[in-house]
């Protein structure tokens, strides 16, 4: 059965082949398939500048195969929405706090597109944020986005009105966690309960945060 991992520097040393795989599938799908060609690399890897100690990454793998991920950034650090799409928040300035992190590069392998993993990722991510006290993620997203987490009940706020970016309406949104959008999301994936696999040393997501070096 599909089961959402928790990979973080403290525990990566498990996930070693987990994560290198989910590398080539990020640069096959948002380079191959949706033409994200900024991103291309030569070692057909995606890996960016959010990519590194301060990285959480929530796996789906079943079978010891990675069949979806998405990744999570503090944004007391110079993160996406900062660095790259400041442009896109123009209703406040851009969110930036402990208890805040970046939701980004979520993706299911093209297998397994029936809905059910999708929910179960979108249910991870509320699961992992409420246990660990993140109380909003912000997100660049593709409008498409807005009614999918309508149907999950996601409690979603636009940051800004919607710009192209590279040909598609783009928008920047912060979106509450709660246990109300866990129970409807666990509901539509068929879940009963907790999904998140956590193995080996764990810290807490906010207080890891190498906050000093802040921007
Ligand atoms: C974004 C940052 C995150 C942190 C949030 O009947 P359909 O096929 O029209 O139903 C579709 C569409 O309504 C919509 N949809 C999916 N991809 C779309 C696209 N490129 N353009 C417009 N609409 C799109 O979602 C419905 C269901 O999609 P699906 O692919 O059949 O199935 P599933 O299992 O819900 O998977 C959805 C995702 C997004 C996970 C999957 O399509 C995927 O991995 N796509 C490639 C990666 C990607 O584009 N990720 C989002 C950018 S990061
Ligand atoms: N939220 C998205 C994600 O999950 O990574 C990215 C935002 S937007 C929907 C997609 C656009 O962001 C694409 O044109 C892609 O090339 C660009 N993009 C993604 N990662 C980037 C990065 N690290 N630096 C600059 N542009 C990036």
């Amino acid at each position: 059965m599909t089961k959402i991992h928790v990979v973080t520097r403290h525990n990566r040393t498990l996930y070693d082949e987990a994560i290198r795989h989910h590398h080539q599938l990020r640069h096959d799908i948002f380079v191959g398939e949706r033409s994200w060609r900024s991103l291309t690399r030569s070692d057909c890897r995606d890996i960016d500048a959010y990519d590194n100690d301060n990285t959480t990454y929530l796996l789906a793998i079943d079978n010891d195969r990675v069949v979806g991920g998405q990744r999570l950034y503090p944004t007391v650090l110079p993160h996406m929405i900062s660095d790259v799409f400041p442009h896109l928040v123009s209703m406040r300035s851009v969110p930036k706090a402990p208890d805040i992190f970046e939701w980004t590069r979520y993706f299911v392998v093209k297998e397994r597109r029936t809905g059910r993993t999708d929910c179960r990722m979108l249910a991870a991510v509320q699961e992992f944020c409420l246990e660990e006290g993140i109380s909003q993620v912000t997100a660049v997203v593709e409008m498409w986005w807005l009614p999918r987490w309508q149907q999950s009940r996601f409690k979603v706020r636009p940051l800004g009105l919607p710009v192209d970016v590279e040909g598609q309406p783009t928008i920047a949104v912060l979106i509450d966690i709660s246990e109300e959008s866990l129970a409807a999301v666990r509901c539509l994936a068929g879940l009963r309960g907790a999904s998140l696999v956590r193995r080996g040393p764990q810290r807490p997501a906010i207080h890891w945060v190498p906050y000093a070096t802040a921007s």
